[in-house]
């Protein structure tokens, strides 16, 4: 069940407030849909883009069988569409095709333009970018896939890349892809103890790293890292390691020279015939309990809906430059910045550095440079600039841009407004692309291309083709109607969506099947506007989301208590200017400690920066000493109450009948007058 729906009507009523700014975005214009989506001339009845979207949901299988046919290279032909059932949390597509996702993000292009740019490597140094192109990206690809080979990585086999974006790690992925293993890639920025549990869990025998990154004029340790991580993953029996800088690092007898072994290798290697549901890779998130999920993605369906929504959200042309800032540990990276643009054949950006590295221009000065046609990012980053003023971004020539996204959070107004009016001149649609991990690409997004589409600033506005989004109530009625809130699900399979969490397809169930069964349940609600548009209001369970990046309250939890010092905790999620959400910790100290609070916090964030990640805390960790923290008879916390106290809302408080001692609220409202 979802628990509470308090943030949903407050965003309905911000919405409301929203509506009358719209952007048109192109003339409402009869189309020729075929020369739009050429897959679809062949559907009965579809003349134009509405009938179009109708289609795709109404008669699914055709739609994605065209278009699986259209934009995938196969080795052999599928012969079952799908086969699925949302109910047991069973879904495959493409049955019985073969084909390989390398073969489809390079072989095709190097055939039709091998010398046309696929990565450019925007490199921490502003001036300093590296252009790889398609020809290149192969050769690297296969290199890499027959150094593994030879080092005895086997078809099925998981590598772990821990890797900051660059072209080595992009030509990781596809190795992996080229040879039948597949990857799970950990965001650099994870501690080593973080990494040693994705590894683990993920059984990689073989880990693929860079001797240091670089990012914001710092050099990070990351080999370092990777060998504290590997001392508790007796499973690792390599190390392979690229050379960022060029500065030495300790060597083991594990470690492999990546850059010089790939040099002796053959530039052709053949690539393996997977089927359409093996796994592609696993990418880790974090769930509403303790331990992070494994999301798995397999291969013909997530390349497919990567690829079409990368073209037709973003209105992405042969030619194009596309900016995706993403780290490619995120799935905004891997469907962004890797697979979709590839496998369009498209110019993609690797973003090594910050938005404010050497200064706030940063993004500007190379959208100017590098010609950046679509720009896609994360609403805390333009947050963020906002505060830094205009000029940073008028100094720079934004001409070439196209469209502008958004992804991970919800963008508030002034910030959407910045973005359109400053950063794209008033010119360029803002796409707001709502999404997931276990979507796979995304799902509710305007889709400016369209005749007569309009756009409110901070909607999400309409599901992609083949998505039909549900709002169900918390007695579990399917809402039918418009100017409503709900649980977001979605009411039927597409082939982005990821199969399973690795080993636990339980929890896969469990988590976005049985709550309401029958449809995929996202964990987000939204607001459905009187028009058919869609807001999304946040999530319904106990993960926040700090600068974009998920972490479950229970993963922070988990840490902050094994903190010598602490008896237990509870961790909520605060509205923050600029990271979006922060981190309230309510903490209660064990008898008999006597520390200073200053020290105390100092410990609580040491702990939680060197057993999760650094984003997850020091400057949005809030701590607060309690004594109790209020808790059900049966014992469990109540975080809802904790949630109304710092929103200072005690009106709503609700039921506290089931409480074991309502001393503990009064407590942490007495004592935290302060925090308003
Ligand atoms: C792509 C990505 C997914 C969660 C999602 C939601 C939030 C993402 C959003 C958004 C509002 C948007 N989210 N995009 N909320 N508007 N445009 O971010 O994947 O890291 O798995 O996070 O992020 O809460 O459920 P992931």
């Amino acid at each position: 069940m979802w628990p509470t729906c308090q943030n949903v009507s407050k965003c309905v009523a911000a919405s409301l407030g929203r509506r009358l700014h719209r952007v048109h975005t192109s003339s409402r214009r009869r189309c020729n849909v075929a020369a739009f989506m050429p897959e679809a001339a062949g559907f009965e009845g579809v003349s134009d883009r509405s009938t179009l979207q109708e289609f795709s949901v109404s008669s699914s299988e055709s739609f994605w069988a065209a278009a699986a046919r259209h934009r995938v290279d196969w080795i052999s032909p599928f012969h079952l569409v799908q086969d699925c059932d949302l109910s047991r949390g069973k879904i495959r597509w493409f049955g019985g095709g073969k084909l390989n996702v390398s073969v489809n993000c390079l072989d095709r292009h190097v055939h039709t333009c091998p010398e046309r740019v696929a990565l450019i490597w925007e490199r921490d140094e502003p001036g300093s970018e590296v252009k790889v192109t398609y020809r290149q990206l192969l050769e690297m690809t296969c290199r890499l896939g027959n150094l593994l080979k030879r080092r005895g990585v086997r078809r099925g086999d998981c590598i772990t890349i821990y890797m900051p974006p660059c072209p080595l790690a992009v030509a990781s992925m596809l190795a992996c892809a080229r040879i039948g293993a597949s990857h799970n890639v950990v965001f650099a920025g994870f501690s080593a103890e973080a990494l040693a549990e994705r590894i683990r869990d993920a059984q990689s025998s073989t880990v693929i790293t860079v001797n240091q990154g670089v990012r914001g004029g710092r050099v990070t340790e990351l080999k370092k890292t990777v060998d504290e991580a590997v001392q508790s993953c007796p499973i690792v029996r390599q190390v392979f390691v690229a050379m960022r800088t060029e500065n030495p690092v300790a060597w083991t007898a594990r470690d492999v020279a990546m850059e010089e072994e790939m040099l002796a290798e053959e530039e052709v290697c053949e690539p393996a015939a997977m089927d359409s549901e093996d796994v592609l890779f696993l990418l880790y998130t974090s769930g509403s309990t303790g331990k992070p999920k494994g999301l798995v993605h397999t291969q013909a369906g997530y390349l497919l809906y990567a690829a079409l929504t990368h073209r037709y959200v973003f209105g992405y042309h042969d030619g194009d430059v596309f900016g995706c800032v993403a780290d490619i540990g995120w799935i905004t990276g891997h469907s962004y910045s890797v697979y979709g643009p590839l496998a369009n054949g498209g110019t993609t950006v690797l973003f090594e550095s910050t938005p404010i590295y050497p200064d706030p221009g940063r993004y500007w000065e190379m959208v100017q440079r590098l010609k950046i046609n679509q720009f896609y990012g994360a609403p805390t980053a333009i947050r963020l600039l906002l505060k830094y003023g205009d000029q940073w971004v008028q100094k720079y020539d934004r001409s070439t841009l196209k469209t502008l996204g958004s992804v991970g959070e919800p963008i508030n107004t002034e910030a959407w407004e910045w973005y359109h009016r400053v950063v794209g001149d008033g010119r360029c649609p803002v796409v707001d692309t709502w999404w997931q991990t276990e979507t796979g690409g995304i799902c509710i997004s305007p889709r400016p291309s369209d005749p007569g589409a309009e756009i409110v600033p901070g909607m999400a506005m309409r599901p992609f083709f083949g998505i039909n989004p549900v709002l169900i109530d918390t007695e579990g009625n399917v809402l039918t109607s418009n100017h409503t809130s709900g649980a977001l699900c979605i009411s039927q399979p597409w082939p982005g969506m990821a199969r399973t969490i690795h080993n636990d397809h339980q929890r896969f169930i469990e988590t976005y099947f049985r709550p309401h069964p029958g449809y995929f349940f996202t964990g987000d609600g939204a607001y459905r506007s009187q028009e058919g548009y869609y807001q999304i209001t946040g999530r319904l369970d106990d993960v926040i989301n700090v600068s974009g990046h998920r972490i479950g309250t229970a993963e922070i939890e988990d840490v902050v208590n094994q903190c010598p010092i602490v008896a237990e905790s509870a961790v909520i999620g605060y509205s923050h200017d600029i990271k979006g959400q922060g981190v309230y910790a309510f903490v209660v100290l064990k008898q008999g400690v006597d520390i200073k609070a200053a020290d105390v916090l100092r410990q609580l964030n040491d702990t939680v920066s060197k057993k999760i990640a650094k984003y997850a805390c020091p400057d949005c960790i809030q701590v607060i000493f309690v004594q109790h923290l209020p808790k059900t008879r049966s014992g469990k916390i109540m975080r809802r109450v904790l949630r109304k106290v710092v929103e200072r809302d005690l009106e709503g408080l609700g039921d506290l009948t089931t409480m074991d001692d309502p001393a503990a609220v009064e407590e942490i409202i007495q004592g935290h007058h302060d925090l308003w």
